[in-house]
């Protein structure tokens, strides 16, 4: 039938109305070329919530991948005075969405603001009093919306008209301020830089490809960003999560942002900010905070791929101790497996009795015990772990039956993480291999899922008409993992929980941990995605021992501290590949400063255990001798990170956000506010050119008073062979300990504060104690205590407080402060006229015994050494200069 006259009339003011809204928006210019876009035909607002209803307009967009989705709804609100959520899906169908015990949200219409809107002929307001966040739906001549910032005015998302809404395909666009926008994030990526670069797509949909590789699709999915705006109000920082788990392309032009998704729904979260802080506050407020992790996990690891045998662990224990360099946790990849079955072991190479010695051995020496263990549980008739899973059905289905792939072990069928059964299936096999070996923690590999089989694509699930940059040339969905068109526990498609699997099978196993030990779990999972640092920490995956991966493993670490997932590491002298002695030394001068410290290596490649080189040996001795100084305040950020999701490592901006030199630093980073790490990263490098924002800087290794500047600077640093550059800001008070080769000795040490005062003379900091293995980490049942620092500076001299903020751990009151250093302390006017008073009463050699300063050097620094002041009890200790 042909259309009317009055239909082709308005399909005819349409398409002129569509390319007049193509040339008003800036960055329409590529859309223009595809119709596509929708019609508000109804707008509501109850309870704070905004809702729109949108109709298909303009003849619908890219035919070729499969028919639009006529109607959609969209929903707005404001769910906290930081959040912003917009929705938007078929308002006729159910689609896939992350499930909410993953994710867990508000519903619709409560717990938000109370908002109110604003109507215009063209648009419809939403905002509240005290929210920064607006946001804007624009009705003419097609749909968009915007979301600004209320105190600046400032556009933070600016979407297109070009809307695409299919079964397969969604696509969106929002216009960026091209340079004024600094976004970092959307991983897992190996990328040249941490700020993301302009002409990139980023491409989700976990995959075992090697981190070797850079800018390809790797083993988790984050479809969140952080945006942080430079000009007037530098610093102004928001974040945006897709809360999607298809798979996806993400294309950053610079001046715009394109989401291409497969599936599930248009579900964004918006985080206002201010700071970068903030941001990944309300972040992981809405995913999760991170988990915290045992004490002993800050300790540094070893490992290797290729370990031949008891023997062969035992003499690297032996190698670390006799090279007096600190070894924390003995790892073992999958030779210790029995033909690679997990929960098993080689009764050849790996004995079940000598191996229970052996770990017995480590927990004595106050050391620890990792495994790895796989997805993939061999399809054999003999091996029990497979039987019991087969009687409770936990695999994972394909046309009817458990879907056959292959790994490591041979043929193996993959527990459904998403059935609550295998859960409960993998609890019970972790708790019975801990009966015959009592592992401290557990590695969880190959989860994305990785399979040696390539499944045929049999249809539009596993091949969809817009194929996402797989491997970075359009590979099929299935490429070496299990068939999209595998279906999971409630008739989930793997289409769309693909990207789930590492998450679960991490929430799975941390479950089973804390059951069977009753501890704080320690769990180290390859894939992850949004939210997994509820449950994970995460290495960067396979590396190659080259000087580029050594550089880029600073972007890995910094871009999952975004995600939620601070306890974050890269393999220590590269995974893959021959090392060399030089690159082992810069490496280990780096990876001590990782918060997950792991020495790790490939089978086949040359050993590079510490000890192997001399001058490696130095290196770590050194490096690893100053984490484990900065132990408690490394656990102190822990405690941070899990409170308010602050990475543990972070971006100079994170501390410096008004200094936009700093949006593109990614050779240093910092360790939680105030301290910056500046090691070498090219081959043959004895210097190295550091940048250091405004303030006084001083070197960690030797006290000295390295750059005081009232702007940013750069600075050349000498970085001789055994050398990294370690800096604490003035303004931060550290808590130190004596260190040792084990931290449950270091932990009985006496403390040692550091105290580097600002230009000012004051400086804050603070220690969190607990005994760093109950589950809880602080909050109502644990046991802990937090102490706040600080110091000011007047004409009569510096004085330090304590402030004991809880106290509920006994041992505060037994540990004691030794030292205290005082950094950029004001010089006396002659020497030797310092005196110390000690909660008021004067404390001199000769008559308590208890206190002297040792020394006064330029630059300030000065000690006070003898003290012995209770942990839990506040004290005030004072420096006069007279
Ligand atoms: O197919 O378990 O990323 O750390 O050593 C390789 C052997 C499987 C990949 C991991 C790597 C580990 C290796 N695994």
């Amino acid at each position: 039938m042909a259309p009317t006259t009055a239909a082709r009339t308005s399909a005819a003011f349409l398409l002129l109305i569509f390319l007049l809204a193509v040339v008003a928006w800036p960055g329409a210019a590529a859309a223009a070329a595809q119709a596509g876009g929708y019609r508000v035909v109804s707008v509501a607002r109850a309870g704070g919530v905004l809702s729109a209803r949108l109709q298909l307009a303009g003849g619908g967009a890219r035919a070729e991948l499969g028919p639009d989705v006529q109607s959609l709804s969209l929903t707005a609100s404001l769910e906290t005075d930081s959040r912003l959520h917009v929705r938007i899906t078929d308002a006729d169908h159910q689609r896939w969405e992350v499930p909410q015990d993953i994710i867990p949200r508000n519903p619709p219409h409560h717990f938000t603001l109370a908002a109110s809107t604003n109507t215009s002929p063209r648009s419809r307001v939403l905002s509240a009093a005290t929210s920064d966040l607006t946001f804007t739906l624009h009705t003419t001549p097609f749909f968009r919306f915007t979301v600004s910032r209320r105190s600046s005015g400032d556009v933070l998302f600016d979407t297109s008209p070009h809307l695409v809404f299919k079964d397969k395909y969604l696509e969106l666009t929002t216009a960026l301020p091209g340079a004024m926008a600094s976004l970092y994030g959307l991983g897992e990526h190996t990328k040249r830089t941490f700020r993301l670069q302009r002409n990139d797509t980023f491409t989700l949909w976990n995959a075992d490809i090697a981190a070797s590789n850079v800018d390809l699709n790797l083993y988790g999915s984050h479809p969140f960003y952080l945006d942080v705006r430079s000009g007037a109000g530098a610093g102004a920082s928001h974040g945006v999560l897709l809360l999607n788990s298809n798979g996806m392309d993400i294309e950053y032009g610079g001046e715009y942002l394109t989401y291409k998704v497969i599936g599930g729904v248009l579900d964004f979260y918006f985080f206002a900010g201010p700071t970068p802080l903030d941001v990944v506050d309300q972040y992981t407020q809405l995913i999760g905070r991170p988990a915290p992790m045992p004490y002993w996990s800050f300790g540094f690891h070893q490992c290797r791929y290729g370990y031949k045998n008891l023997a062969d662990l035992e003499g690297v224990v032996a190698g670390y101790a006799k090279a007096r360099i600190p070894l924390e946790v003995m790892w073992t990849d999958i030779d210790y497996m029995d033909a690679f079955k997990d929960f098993t072991l080689d009764p050849v190479n790996f004995p079940a009795g000598p191996m229970r010695r052996f770990v017995d051995r480590l927990h004595r020496n106050g050391q620890k015990y990792v495994v790895i263990i796989d997805p993939g549980i061999n399809v054999n008739e003999t091996y029990g772990t497979f039987i019991r899973g087969m009687q409770q059905d936990v695999f994972l289905k394909w046309n009817g039956t458990n879907y056959l792939g292959k790994v490591w072990p041979g043929y193996v069928y993959f527990p459904d993480f998403l059935n609550p059964r295998a859960a409960t299936f993998w609890a019970k096999e972790i708790s019975l291999f801990r009966r015959t070996l009592p592992v401290d923690g557990l590695w969880i590999d190959m989860n994305e899922i990785s399979n040696f089989i390539d499944p045929p694509t049999l249809n539009t699930i596993d091949d969809p008409p817009y194929r996402i940059n797989n491997s970075g040339v359009h590979r099929p969905l299935n490429n070496k993992t299990v068939p999209a068109s595998a279906v999971h526990y409630g008739g989930v498609r793997e289409y769309d929980a693909h990207n789930l699997y590492g998450f679960l099978e991490a929430r799975a196993t941390h479950a089973a941990l804390i059951a069977d030990t009753g501890r704080r779990p320690f769990v180290l999972s390859r894939s992850t995605f949004v939210g997994s640092g509820r449950y994970t920490a995460h290495w960067t995956g396979d590396n190659a021992a080259t000087w580029d991966d050594l550089r880029y493993s600073i972007n890995t670490m910094l871009s999952f501290g975004l995600f939620g997932i601070p306890m974050v590491g890269a393999d220590i002298c590269g995974f893959s590949g021959n090392t060399t002695e030089e690159l082992c030394s810069r490496w280990i001068q780096l990876g001590a400063f990782y918060p997950f410290s792991r020495d790790h290596s490939a089978i086949g490649t040359i050993r590079r255990e510490l000890y192997l080189w001399e001058t490696v040996a130095r290196s770590a001795r050194k490096a690893l001798g100053l984490r484990y100084r900065l132990l408690p305040y490394i656990y102190t950020l822990m405690h941070e990170a899990h409170t308010t999701g602050a990475p543990m490592a972070r971006p100079l901006f994170f501390s410096y956000p008004k200094d936009v030199n700093t949006y593109g630093v990614d050779r240093q980073f910092m360790l939680g506010r105030g301290v910056l790490v500046s090691p070498v990263l090219d081959q043959g490098a004895t210097a190295v050119d550091a940048y250091f924002p405004a303030g006084r800087w001083f070197n960690l290794f030797d006290y000295s008073l390295t750059v005081a500047s009232v702007t940013g600077k750069r600075v050349t640093l000498a970085a001789p062979a055994d050398t990294v550059n370690v800096h604490v800001a003035g303004g931060n008070v550290l808590p130190m300990q004596r260190p040792a080769v084990t931290t449950s000795r270091s932990r009985q040490n006496v403390f040692h504060i550091v105290v580097a005062l600002s230009k000012g003379g004051s400086a804050a900091g603070e220690l969190f104690l607990d005994d760093g293995e109950s589950p809880e980490m602080g909050g109502t049942r644990g046991k802990w205590t937090l102490v706040r620092f600080s110091c000011e500076t007047g004409r009569g001299g510096a004085t330090v407080r304590s402030h004991v903020v809880h106290d509920s751990y006994g041992p505060s009151q037994k540990l004691v402060v030794g030292k205290v250093v005082f950094l950029g302390l004001r010089s006396p006017a002659t020497r030797g006229e310092l005196a110390v008073f000690v909660n008021g009463v004067k404390a001199a050699n000769s008559t308590t015994g208890h206190a002297a300063i040792l020394g006064y050097r330029r630059g300030g620094a000065a000690q006070v050494t003898g003290l012995s002041l209770p942990v839990g009890k506040e004290f005030e200790l004072k420096v006069a200069m007279s």
